[in-house]
């Protein structure tokens, strides 16, 4: 490592311009290096470096200035770095380690051969991210390069001596490194630097040669400024880039050309929905940017900072409000309004990361969706036959609906698809899904043990199945559905226990014939969707959290407006009931095929019970909140037949019983449930540390248990609540609930 105790002896900088000069002063801020020497075609450059003790020695001579050195950076314009290793060759000691800061990476790996040779192993080619205004010596800053990305690009033949040298010198400046291709490097920046420059000079010298230049120049505004910024950045610079990476710009061209030719028809035809969809797209991307930079777009949650909940003890809730829309809902309006004819409006959709994710699946399946702008959103449907091969493979974040229900839908598709997610979805088991899409003809490829990514082969034609799920699974179920839609023949599926029907539900909302008959649905091929209007209530799995806030918490009143009430949703209500918790439902009433209900909940002491089974899957995703009931609760409460825990974002079962423990509650699990011992009136939990094990509702449910808490709560990382449940912290604080969002 290089350090003030372990500096480098010698450094030779070749062009003394911002990024050389910047580093090296870097270097000698940090007092990591003895000695650096200088050289440029200036002599006023080399003389202010050494007044400003930048560079320690220049001199006429480039030979002068590369003798002896251990590390040679080569900062001149990158088609000038041919000639100046020609000239330094026989000057380079056989140790000194070589290296560049250019923009384009082939064309100096190609001078790097042709003057050094293809063995020569210790040249690292490097180009760090980071500029400013001003150029030049005089600009030279130590911290230009903190927290901005270095990217290496090493080659087959570079040692690994070179390449760790070359990033500890770049890791003293502050900056981040990564390393990838040069062919991936120069793919990546001819399309998101170099085009962009490419661009702006060519608009702005159009218009500056346009008759009326005069008024255009006079009246620009904020949009010409920000789109031509970068046309007044040094013209011999960049006509050596586009030289430099000339093959990869003119790819970046032609696409943009052929895209630009397209918009213009769409313009001249006055054609709304394609200009939403190009628009829309692009806002999506742009909000994205500096992901999509890193290739990582769509494949960060939204914040990548770490959060954590600290629920100070104590509180009641008040008020009436309302919670966000119902996640498996809102993933269901995209889908269907996506395969409908016309256009869908959604209003109440959830903005949580897990329905985000479907939505952004669609848009590059080529579907223009218009939002979402407080929770309406538009889609403009493309017919059960109408979507389109997406570009990348598509990510679906930590959505476990989203992945289950789209493999049933793109094993019907004409093109392939590869999706993915994040960790936590890459570990959930998908042979509950694949294993019948198989028998009904589909190609699927997956990840050892049926994990994601997984891998649809398009083309496959479908036939129909007469399928007895062998779990209780809304999203196996709905997978097959969909996947009904274009087998041939009847498919039908059978449940052991009743499970959310919103799919079929919504399916006939949008005029496609769905036979129910008790556990068996049935769906034939050949129909169409109909656009429609779609209301979402609100979530009753996040009303939850609030319905056992407020039941543990003594002197709580509180209602929640809208929710919906679906028979195969209502678990929580009934097994708090059956607790003994004082829960009404007001104004009941039906939208959009969805029955919903105020929700009026005050404190009751809670008792212990057995849950029934057949409550399990009409629960399935409140039993992380159920748990904190539990333990509130005088008495034992036991829950069996609910293994289905074990394989959601979490164990649920392990990750609730080893939080509960933590907080002093006597609960064990047991391989398909657990055992709770409720600390009843007189008890209540201690505080201490607990972990969200990346799973939104585990994050939530300890948040609560404050309520009942004699010390504060600490929930770690609780970002992941952003996928179901965005502005918790906020609406739990508002309504009485003692807890803060902390950046870790
Ligand atoms: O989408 P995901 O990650 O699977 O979300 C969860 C949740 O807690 O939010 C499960 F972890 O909800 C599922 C639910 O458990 C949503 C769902 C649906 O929309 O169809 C069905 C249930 O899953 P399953 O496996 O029982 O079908």
């Amino acid at each position: 490592m290089i350090s003030s105790n372990s500096k480098l002896p010698k450094v030779a900088v070749l062009g003394l311009g911002l990024i050389g000069c910047s580093w090296v002063k870097a270097l000698k801020t940090a007092n990591c290096v003895g000695y650096v020497s200088g050289f440029d075609r200036n002599v006023d450059s080399m003389e202010y470096a050494q007044q400003a003790e930048l560079i320690d020695h220049y001199s006429l001579n480039i030979n002068d200035v590369v003798k002896n050195a251990d590390l040679i950076i080569i900062s001149v314009p990158i088609l000038a770095v041919a000639d100046v290793l020609a000239q330094i060759k026989d000057s380079i000691s056989s140790s000194a380690i070589l290296t560049d800061v250019g923009s384009v990476k082939g064309n100096i790996a190609k001078a790097v051969t042709q003057v050094l040779g293809a063995d020569f192993d210790r040249f690292v080619l490097g180009h760090p991210i980071a500029g400013s205004e001003r150029s030049g010596v005089t600009a030279a800053d130590e911290n230009l390069f903190k927290n901005h990305k270095i990217i290496l690009t090493p080659e087959k033949r570079t040692s690994a001596k070179a390449l760790d040298l070359v990033s500890d010198a770049w890791k003293i400046t502050g900056g981040k490194i990564e390393l990838m291709t040069v062919q991936h490097h120069d793919e990546i920046l001819a399309a998101t630097s170099h085009l962009p420059h490419l661009l702006a000079y060519s608009l702005v010298d159009t218009l500056a040669n346009d008759q009326e230049n005069n008024d255009i120049f006079n009246y620009a505004a904020g949009g010409f400024r920000d789109f031509t910024r970068i046309a007044s950045s040094s013209p011999i610079m960049w006509r050596d880039i586009f030289i430099g990476n000339k093959d990869e710009v003119l790819k970046a061209l032609d696409l943009f050309t052929a895209d630009l030719q397209k918009l213009r028809e769409i313009v001249a035809n006055e054609d709304k929905t394609q200009m939403m969809g190009t628009f829309t797209r692009a806002k999506a991307a742009r909000d994205h940017f500096t992901k999509i930079l890193a290739r990582r777009a769509y494949v960060d949650s939204m914040t990548s900072q770490i959060v954590n909940y600290v629920a100070k003890p104590g509180g009641k809730l008040s008020g009436e409000f309302r919670v966000p829309g119902d996640k498996s809902i809102s993933h269901r309006s995209i889908m269907l309004g996506s395969l409908a004819e016309g256009t869908t409006e959604v209003s109440g959709f959830l903005e949580g990361e897990d329905s985000l994710a479907t939505l952004q699946t669609f848009r590059d399946m080529g579907v223009v969706i218009e939002g979402p702008h407080r929770g309406r959103v538009t889609v403009h449907g493309v017919g059960l036959h109408g979507l389109k091969m997406p570009p990348n493979s598509l990510y679906l974040g930590n959505s476990g609906t989203s992945m289950r229900l789209l493999s049933g839908l793109m094993a019907a598709q004409n093109f392939d698809v590869e999706m993915t997610g994040d960790d936590s979805l890459n570990k959930r088991p998908m042979n509950r899904v694949a294993d019948p899409l198989r028998s009904m003809g589909a190609i699927i490829n997956s990840a050892p043990n049926g994990r994601p990514p997984l891998k649809i082969t398009g083309g496959q034609p479908l036939k129909g199945i007469h399928y007895e799920l062998p779990m209780a699974s809304a999203q196996v179920k709905s997978c097959l559905i969909l996947a009904g839609l274009y087998a041939e023949g009847e498919t039908t599926v059978i449940e052991p226990a009743p499970t959310r029907d919103h799919t079929e539900r919504m399916l006939k909302g949008f005029g496609y014939p769905v036979e129910v008959d008790g556990p068996k649905v049935t769906v034939r091929p050949g129909g169409k969707l109909t656009a429609t209007e779609i209301d979402v209530p609100a979530d009753i799995s996040s009303a939850a959290f609030f319905m056992v806030a407020a039941s543990i918490a003594k002197d709580s009143d509180i209602t929640l407006q809208h929710v919906g009430i679906n028979p195969t949703r209502v678990g929580i209500i009934n097994i708090l009931r059956a607790m003994g918790a004082n829960i009404e439902l007001s104004n009941e009433k039906e939208v959009g095929g969805e029955p919903v209900a105020d929700i009026r909940i005050r404190s009751a002491q809670l008792k212990g019970i057995q849950i029934p089974e057949d409550q399990v899957p009409l629960a399935i995703d409140e039993f992380p909140a159920i748990f904190i009931a539990a333990a509130c609760a005088e008495g034992t409460t036991v829950l069996t037949g609910a293994e289905e825990l074990r394989v959601k974002e979490s164990d649920r079962i392990q990750a609730m019983v080893d939080g509960l423990q933590i907080l002093g509650v006597d609960a064990v699990g047991t391989e398909d449930g657990a055992i709770i011992k409720g600390f009843g009136a007189q008890g209540s939990f201690n505080g201490g540390e607990v972990e969200s094990v990346d799973d939104h509702r585990i994050a939530m449910s300890f948040t609560i248990a404050s309520l009942r808490a004699n010390a504060p709560i600490l929930v770690k990382d609780c970002a992941n609540v952003a996928t179901s449940f965005p502005g918790f912290v906020e609406l739990a604080s508002g309504c009485g609930i003692n807890v803060s969002a902390e950046i870790e």
